[in-house]
């Protein structure tokens, strides 16, 4: 094992969008990597001994065999990926996996970014405004972004999946923002028929439903962080 490298060990995990995104990316993989929930809404993130694990005080967080912890959805994305490559879902070759970045990155940058941005400054504002600078006059430009992002995939979108005949963690990322967003007042344009299409067949896979938060049993002390100094 130890030529492997630090495993992973325990999912920081909460209820949010990129936290289902790891949720689902572990499902598809059919791998378990024990979680311990943090409660955002007791402000558990905030808290110091968290702040010592991730200094942004964000879900989700992932804590290695040798105490180190990775922080960032993408990056634990691929790190997942590279102890288990099976089955890829960031591309078997390096071409494969340079398109799916491409994709990855494409949908990040142009609707899931600007749409949550736009509820941040928006529905969001009051929960927002005291953790990072939100620009309420932007809230509707962004939220409009989204939409341009959503329709310029719309006319792109040819086979199955985001990024090719896979299915791949460019689908899993938009599907999780979608799925909260649209929920949350910004749907797809009424004409991105490619793209609703597309968000039932993701929607229809069972990690879709599996990921959804449900708040386990209250974690036990002994699953509670231990931050090493
Ligand atoms: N850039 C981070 C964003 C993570 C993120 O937005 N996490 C949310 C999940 S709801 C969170 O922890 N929000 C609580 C807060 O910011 O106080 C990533 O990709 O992991």
């Amino acid at each position: 094992m130890d030529e492997l490298g630090p495993q992973p060990v325990r999912l920081f995990d909460s209820f949010g969008i990129v936290p289902r995104v790891i949720r689902f990316f572990v499902l598809e993989k059919d791998i378990d990597i024990p979680r311990y929930e943090v409660d955002l809404l007791l402000g558990e993130n905030r808290d110091p001994e968290f702040l010592k694990l991730n200094p942004s005080g964000q879900t989700p967080a992932l804590e290695l065999s040798d105490g180190t912890i990775i922080c960032e959805g993408p990056v634990i994305c691929e790190f997942i990926e590279e102890i288990f490559p099976a089955p890829p879902l960031i591309g078997r070759t390096s071409r494969d996996r340079a398109i799916t970045k491409m994709w990855w990155r494409r949908v990040e940058l142009n609707i899931c970014q600007p749409m949550i941005l736009g509820f941040y400054y928006g529905e969001g504002i009051e929960t927002y405004r005291t953790r990072m600078r939100c620009i309420p006059e932007a809230a509707q430009g962004m939220k409009e972004r989204g939409q341009d992002g959503m329709r310029w995939l719309n006319g792109l979108l040819r086979g199955e999946w985001i990024a090719g005949p896979s299915f791949t963690v460019a689908d899993i990322h938009l599907f999780c923002f979608l799925d909260d967003l649209v929920e949350k007042g910004q749907d797809i344009p009424s004409e991105c028929d490619a793209l609703r299409s597309w968000r039932e067949r993701a929607g229809n896979r069972k990690a879709a439903e599996m990921s959804m938060w449900r708040w386990r049993s209250a974690a036990t002390p002994a699953e509670s962080p231990v931050v090493s100094s």
